[in-house]
């Protein structure tokens, strides 16, 4: 694989976990996952982790994950590589497991004492992409094994960080978040 190859399908590949995380921004609200409920005097995950936001969030992932099906065979046409098709169950662990991730930050971050919207750097960056792959290779294995090689995991976690702190500044300008991370 070429250094283009192994960016192009590595963000091909990530796209499925990164939209939930901002479909639930667009699509969050109502009643939150915790129901309120508290642990030890703070929120067990906080106001900021909806089950309409994680549900749209999904629901875009998995969407979106369809659409690139139907675009795969022109774009690795375009390009001069393969670029993947997603097998369902893979589509719903990326994005899930997406979901997931951030939820699990949000439980880290309320028991470190951090208030909702408080950044966690490294963690913010990276949680939905670690629970996401281990998902994904958990429920598509084979699939997984053939994707993401070292150099593609490699590109995911360089690339991640990068696209999600400058997607989250554009999303705070457009006043859409509340913060810039
Ligand atoms: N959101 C949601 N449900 C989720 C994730 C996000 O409804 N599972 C929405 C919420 O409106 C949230 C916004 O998207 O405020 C931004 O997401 P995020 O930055 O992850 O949440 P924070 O509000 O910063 O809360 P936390 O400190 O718990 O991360
Ligand atoms: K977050
Ligand atoms: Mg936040």
């Amino acid at each position: 694989m070429n250094p283009l190859e192994i960016v192009v399908v590595a963000f091909w590949l990530m796209l499925p976990a990164y939209v939930p995380n901002n479909a639930a921004v667009l699509t969050g609200g109502g009643p939150p996952i915790d129901g309120g409920r508290t642990w030890n005097d703070k929120r067990v995950l906080g106001d900021g982790k909806t089950w309409r936001g994680t549900a749209g969030g999904i629901l875009a992932g998995v969407g979106l994950g369809l659409l690139l099906n139907f675009l795969a065979e022109s774009v690795s046409s375009a390009f001069a590589f393969t670029v993947p098709e997603f097998p369902l169950a893979a589509l719903f662990a990326l994005a899930a497991g997406a979901m997931l991730g951030d939820i699990l930050a949000s439980f880290l971050k309320r028991r470190t004492g951090r208030e909702r919207g408080a950044a966690f750097p490294g963690i913010d960056q990276l949680d939905f992409v670690v629970v996401s792959l281990v998902l994904t290779a958990l429920v598509a294995t084979d699939w997984f094994i053939q994707w993401f090689t070292l150099p593609v995991i490699l590109a995911v976690l360089i690339l991640t960080p990068v696209l999600h702190v400058g997607t989250n500044i554009i999303a705070f300008k457009l006043g859409l978040k509340d913060e810039p991370w």
